[in-house]
């Protein structure tokens, strides 16, 4: 896999390491020179080379027309003059009065002055990257959208991002992530903005702004930052309870995943697709990830966002660096277009309901694969600008009333966000298709529009340019009939059922699953003050799960109400569950504990052997440096027992030494402890930092093993005995790391909850 290892393999807590590449012995790093005479442009990273952008009519589309700064020999101001002197004001003599007169100084702190915009109202914190979409082909029966066809390759852009939280605060916060995906189509853009959750908390647009007032910071003392833990939060959603369902979802274990590329993705609304006959299909998007879903233990993403709150921007920048490109299949639920817009007694234009895919499987027609990280972060991953309008003949809305309001709300908030109506010429907004509107000047317009007849009809301009019908790929609405109805401000009776769906989810977890959801609804109440709103939540939970609700009320000491009514008789829909299946263990990241002293070569193999897998060996030792005592192949430390946290990785081991006399892994020496060698028992005189960083990986039930001498008294003294679940302890380091892959598969130890779980 990786050609060269994640940045955060050498550079996280500056141990002070020298970067080598994992698994690549021998192979010596570029040393970095020091500048001494201008040099010609420096080459974009690997990964950071974009697909080929291509137009509908073959053209080539120079989507980096832009100027590519930094890139050239000689500073220059912006005017590109040359510029001799960067650090120092221009003076009356060396300690006198700055001029006025020096126009650097002046255009340096204006430009400075003004590098903010505002960030996103919502969706603030994100990261994001350039890929691939490739059709199956096995859409055009119900889209025409020419990049559904098959083996059609098109470039996209996908920002993942948290919701609530400003744009410096933590990823791995409890909350919905967004997953918007840009298709630069022949067609034009086509934006699926959609979210890691299938369902969203209101029905209705206007209830927007109160939605995302009440989960946002108190507006007195702007706490707390990107959480959803506080009274405002939870007394919208009490007395909204449509929000049920997006809520339990957010208190699951959706709500902390693991990384953005282990999540699922969805369209939410039902959008409509037209083929090429005419012909319409209701569909639900969905994004479903090669790596599976798996997510983070409460306490691991706490502990997270203090010790690294880049955790999921770092994890896909190092993974997409690294070559593990991470892949989703696009799928899509169908349902006639009859009109109601109903599926089995489901109303299709209700946001906060979803049909669960035993009843209307999922079918492929796609792969996403995200294959080169932005070039710069402020010109790409800030200034895209998404808008669910931003549709491809093939594609049509429904009418939602959540959709309809978005369908306002993001050209709006672009143009306060990117500071003009031009944002669509933004070299990541830009289309790869060929323009040719009538939109004119305006703020930031750098495009110089020829001909003297923006508007239409003109004879001027030769009547150009031209309305293009359905045949000459014009986008034509669906003709769909609007009803006919008096016109009010009211809710369909179809939309009242606010607790069945968010009862088949809670039937369909597993019961380590509805642990979690239980403590995690139990931790945000209690950082409510009022008992009213607790009192509320409690009585919607009532209405979806008795036990639900009398544990969590348990756990805030307050009694637990009866429900309102009889519960709905519904049947759980496995697919909502996250565990029991196995997965690629692709950019999964392996510790490997040394003291360095022995057994060397069976740190090699281990390290070599995760790396061929297409894992991420990390070994973490006493200090940085090298290990090349026994003559052998140096070992490159990438952390030491002081920069490693538990966290940051999905599996440890435990490098022993082979026991005297034993040629089991060519070691020369034996030695035990993983800490200041004195003697006496093993396992006693370990590092006490080893024995946390294995005992916190243990509580967080990740799989552990060990092999030769003192691995098990290792292991042992942090309280992860050999043989209790997902401990493996052997003299043959290739069989445990075996089985620890095998372990990883399954994402987690589930056996050890819950009595694991319980933090003190
Ligand atoms: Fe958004 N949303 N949203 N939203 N949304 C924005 O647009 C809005 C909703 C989603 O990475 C904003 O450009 C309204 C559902 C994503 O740049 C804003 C409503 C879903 C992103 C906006 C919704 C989303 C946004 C803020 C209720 C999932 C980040 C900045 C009707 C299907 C896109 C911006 C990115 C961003 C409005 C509800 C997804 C204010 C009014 C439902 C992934 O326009």
């Amino acid at each position: 896999m990786a050609a060269r290892p994640p940045h955060g393999q050498h550079s996280a807590g500056g141990n002070g390491s020298e970067p080598e590449i994992p698994g690549r012995p021998g192979v010596e790093p570029p040393q970095l020179e020091e500048p001494t005479e201008p040099r010609g442009p420096l080459p974009p990273k690997a990964d950071q080379t974009k697909p080929e952008p291509y137009s509908a009519t073959g053209e080539e589309v120079d989507t980096d027309a832009n100027v590519r700064a930094q890139t050239g020999p000689y500073l220059t101001t912006a005017q590109g003059l040359r510029l001799p002197d960067t650090d120092h004001s221009l003076k009356a003599g060396d300690r006198g009065p700055v001029l006025l007169q020096d126009h650097h100084l002046r255009e340096k702190i204006m430009h400075f002055d003004h590098e903010r915009i505002p960030e996103r109202v919502v969706h603030a914190r994100g990261a994001a990257a350039h890929g691939v979409f490739r059709g199956y082909g096995s859409a055009t029966s119900v889209s025409k959208a020419a990049f559904l066809g098959k083996d059609v390759e098109t470039p996209v852009f996908v920002r993942f991002s948290t919701v609530l939280g400003s744009r410096g605060s933590a990823d791995t916060v409890r909350d919905t992530r967004g997953f918007a995906t840009k298709f630069y189509t022949t067609e034009g853009v086509f934006d699926l903005v959609g979210n890691n959750i299938p369902v969203f908390f209101i029905q209705d647009a206007i209830k927007f702004p109160d939605i995302i007032h009440a989960g946002k910071p108190h507006p007195d003392r702007e706490i707390p930052q990107a959480q959803s833990a506080h009274d405002t939060f939870w007394d919208f959603v009490s007395l909204h309870t449509e929000a049920a369902h997006h809520t339990l979802w957010n208190m699951s274990d959706r709500g902390i995943p693991r990384s953005f590329r282990m999540m699922e993705g969805f369209g939410v609304h039902t959008f409509r697709l037209v083929n090429e006959q005419g012909g319409t299909t209701l569909v639900k998007f969905h994004w479903k990830p090669k790596l599976g879903v798996h997510s983070l233990t409460w306490e691991e993403a706490q502990i997270i966002n203090g010790v690294d709150p880049d955790f999921h921007r770092r994890d896909l920048a190092d993974a997409i660096e690294a070559g593990a490109h991470p892949e989703w299949e696009l799928g899509i639920q169908t349902f006639p277009d009859t009109p109601e817009q109903t599926f089995e007694g489901i109303d299709l234009l209700d946001p906060t309901k979803i049909v669960p895919e035993e009843w209307a499987p999922v079918q492929p027609i796609g792969l996403l694969t995200l294959n080169a990280n932005p070039s710069n972060f402020f010109a790409e991953t800030e200034q895209v600008a998404f808008h669910p309008g931003h549709l491809v003949p093939g594609i049509d809305i429904t009418d939602d009333a959540l959709l309809a309001g978005r369908l306002f709300s993001y050209l709006d908030t672009q143009l306060t966000r990117l500071g003009g109506p031009n944002f669509a010429q933004i070299p990541v907004n830009r289309t790869h298709a060929p323009v040719n509107d009538m939109l004119r000047d305006g703020l930031h317009q750098t495009g110089v529009h020829q001909g003297v007849a923006p508007y239409h009809p003109n004879s001027l301009d030769g009547g150009c340019p031209f309305q293009a019908a359905a045949a000459q790929g014009g986008y034509v609405e669906v003709p769909v009939e609007t009803p006919k109805a008096a016109k009010v401000r009211e809710v369909p009776a179809s939309f009242a059922d606010h607790t069945s769906q968010p009862r088949r989810f809670w039937l369909s977890l597993t019961p380590v699953e509805r642990e979690h959801v239980v403590a995690a609804y139990t931790f945000e109440l209690s950082k409510c003050y009022e008992n009213t709103v607790k009192e509320r939540v409690l009585r919607t939970l009532a209405d979806i799960d008795p036990v639900l609700c009398s544990q969590v009320a348990d756990g805030l000491g307050l009694p637990a109400p009866d429900p309102s009514g009889r519960l709905a008789e519904v049947d759980p829909s496995p697919a909502l569950s996250q565990v029991g299946n196995s997965w690629p263990t692709q950019g999964r990241i392996i510790g490997i504990i040394t003291d360095g002293g022995s057994g060397l070569d069976a740190v090699r193999t281990v390290r070599d052997a995760v790396d061929a897998g297409g894992m991420v060996p990390l070994v973490i030792a006493p200090a940085g440096g090298r290990f090349d005592g026994d003559g052998g192949e140096p070992v490159t430390v990438q952390r030491t027992f002081a920069n490693a946290r538990s966290t940051e990785f999905d599996a440890l081991l435990v490098a022993g030494a082979p026991a005297r006399g034993s040629d089991a892994y060519g070691a020369r020496d034996a030695k035990a402890g993983l800490g200041p060698a004195t003697g006496g028992g093993e396992g006693a005189n370990t590092d006490p930092r080893v024995l946390h960083l294995l005992s916190e990986a243990y509580r967080h039930a990740k799989p552990l093993g060990g092999w030769g001498a003192g691995a098990a008294d290792v292991l042992a003294a942090a309280g992860c005995a050999a043989g209790s679940a997902g401990v493996v302890t052997d003299d043959d380091p290739r069989a445990v790391l075996g089985e620890i892959v095998e372990l990883l598969s399954r994402h987690r130890v589930w056996d050890r909850f819950p009595a694991a779980a319980v933090v003190s």
